[in-house]
């Protein structure tokens, strides 16, 4: 009886390895490279001056930086600070662009270079959802659209492109949550068509260190119809149609660029923003005050620029997240005002180059994690030795 038992858990354990094993091979048929995707991607190494891809074995689903799917085709190519060079510096696009299942593309922190203009491969990666070529040497001007509907990710900062963004370039951009061009010199307007009805799913919006120059309204601005608002003064009236595409965004940074004009009145509409980063550019008139509404934000830099206006008319009150508040180099005048201090968690407040009323009140202790106010050349200083007495108060205070 036993020894039976025994054989027949042998055997059935037998059976279940061959189970598993069998099954492996199933499992590795699904995976195996598809023969004109290993083509393509041999091609590609072929272009590489350096390093030296192992890519030799059959299978290329296996190869390093190289993921398939179910069906032997290449959907993710990662091969970001490879050191990656090119041969005779043109940007391999007819063997990326035979990877037409690529979904993932990463090849930030590398040596690339090349002109991305007419490359086959963004008229042909429709099902791209990962854009990254971060940190290469790449120049030229951009395509005139993104390469697919389901881009989600686009990074193509610290390279040296330059032109315009043309304006049909988000046109299908139905699931965009973040575009990145950072560091580069791209000139021209900030593009309306960010504003495009498939825009409200951005999240992040990075234009910062380039040469973006005209009006700010004449791009962002013109997602509402905020000049028309402002001509007939109506500060709450007719909300803005487009600029309520983008109300997902949390991140707008245009900081370091030539931008002018006035800042859209209701840019407070966007309420979930929580960095806007301003600073370095050439803006001009008022503080939109529809900014104070915006209860999530936690940075906001406006510095070096020609705004003015009251300073004391801003209610901050409703900015609890509030950690960096920087307005330093315009032409503010007034009193800081008291709900300031309500901003729990502000670490830094800039407010130096300005024409303010300087008055330090005893509420500013209520900043526990002040480390950073830099208040100087403003109007002089009332009652200096006061004004020292409270701020000894200050614990974390590390700069004043
Ligand atoms: C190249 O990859 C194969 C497996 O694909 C491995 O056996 C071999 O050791 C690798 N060679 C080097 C030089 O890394
Ligand atoms: C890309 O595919 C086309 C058509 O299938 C083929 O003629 C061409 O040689 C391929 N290019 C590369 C670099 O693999
Ligand atoms: C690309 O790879 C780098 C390095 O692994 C990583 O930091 C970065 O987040 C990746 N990019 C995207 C868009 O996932
Ligand atoms: C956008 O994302 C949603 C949800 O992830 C998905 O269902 C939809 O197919 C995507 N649209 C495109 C055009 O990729
Ligand atoms: C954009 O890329 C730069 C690096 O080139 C990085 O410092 C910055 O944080 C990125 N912006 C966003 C919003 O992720
Ligand atoms: C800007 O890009 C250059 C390469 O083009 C890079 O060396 C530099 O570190 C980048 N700067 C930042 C702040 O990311
Ligand atoms: C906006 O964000 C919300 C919450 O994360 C999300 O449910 C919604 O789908 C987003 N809208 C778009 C158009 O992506
Ligand atoms: C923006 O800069 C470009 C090139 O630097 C220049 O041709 C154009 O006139 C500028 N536009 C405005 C509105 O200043
Ligand atoms: C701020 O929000 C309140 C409540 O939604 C609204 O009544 C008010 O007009 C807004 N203020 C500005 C300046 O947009
Ligand atoms: C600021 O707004 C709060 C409500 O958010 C209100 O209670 C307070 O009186 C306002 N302060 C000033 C000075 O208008
Ligand atoms: C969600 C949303 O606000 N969509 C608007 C985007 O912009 C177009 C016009 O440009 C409006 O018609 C949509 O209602």
């Amino acid at each position: 009886m036993l020894v039976q038992l025994y054989h027949q858990m042998t055997n059935a354990f037998i059976f279940f390895l061959l189970l598993i094993f069998s099954s492996n091979i199933i499992f590795e048929n699904i995976h195996a490279c598809n023969q004109s995707e290993r083509s393509s991607l041999l091609f590609l190494a072929l272009t590489l001056s350096s390093p030296q891809l192992n890519w030799t074995s059959a299978d290329c689903c296996n190869w390093e930086g190289i993921t398939c799917n179910r069906d032997g085709w290449v959907t993710y190519l990662q091969l970001p600070s490879k050191g990656l060079k090119l041969k005779g510096g043109i940007f391999p696009s007819s063997s990326l662009a035979n990877l037409t299942h690529l979904t993932h593309l990463n090849l930030s922190h590398n040596s690339l270079s090349g002109s991305l203009d007419q490359t086959e491969f963004f008229l042909s990666l429709n099902d791209l959802e990962i854009l990254d070529l971060s940190y290469n040497l790449l120049f030229g001007v951009l395509p005139s659209s993104l390469p697919s509907s389901h881009i989600r990710m686009v990074d193509l900062s610290s390279n040296r492109l330059h032109g315009t963004v043309p304006p049909s370039f988000f046109q299908q951009s139905w699931n965009l949550t973040s575009f990145n061009v950072s560091n580069n010199t791209f000139s021209g307007p900030i593009p309306s068509s960010i504003c495009h009805p498939s825009s409200s799913s951005l999240r992040h919006l990075d234009f910062s260190f380039n040469k973006f120059n005209g009006s700010i309204s004449s791009g962002l601005g013109k997602c509402s119809k905020l000049q028309i608002s402002l001509l007939r003064n109506s500060l709450y009236g007719a909300v803005s149609d487009r600029i309520s595409n983008l109300t997902n965004l949390t991140t707008l940074d245009l900081s370091y660029n030539q931008l002018s004009g006035v800042l859209p009145l209701h840019l407070g509409k966007l309420s979930k923003l929580k960095y806007i980063l301003l600073d370095f550019n050439h803006l001009e008139g008022a503080f939109p005050l529809s900014l104070m509404n915006c209860t999530n934000l936690v940075e906001l830099r406006m510095g070096a620029n020609n705004l003015g206006g009251d300073i004391s008319m801003l209610n901050f009150s409703k900015l609890s997240q509030l950690s960096k508040l920087d307005l330093r180099q315009n032409n503010f005048f007034g009193i800081l005002p008291r709900s300031l201090y309500s901003c729990k968690f502000l670490k830094a407040i800039r407010v130096a180059y300005n024409n303010l009323e300087v008055q330090i009140e005893p509420e500013i202790l209520s900043l526990k994690s002040l480390s950073f106010l830099s208040l100087s050349m403003n109007k002089r200083l009332t009652n200096i030795k006061e004004a020292m007495r409270i701020l000894m108060g200050c614990k974390r205070l590390a700069v004043l």
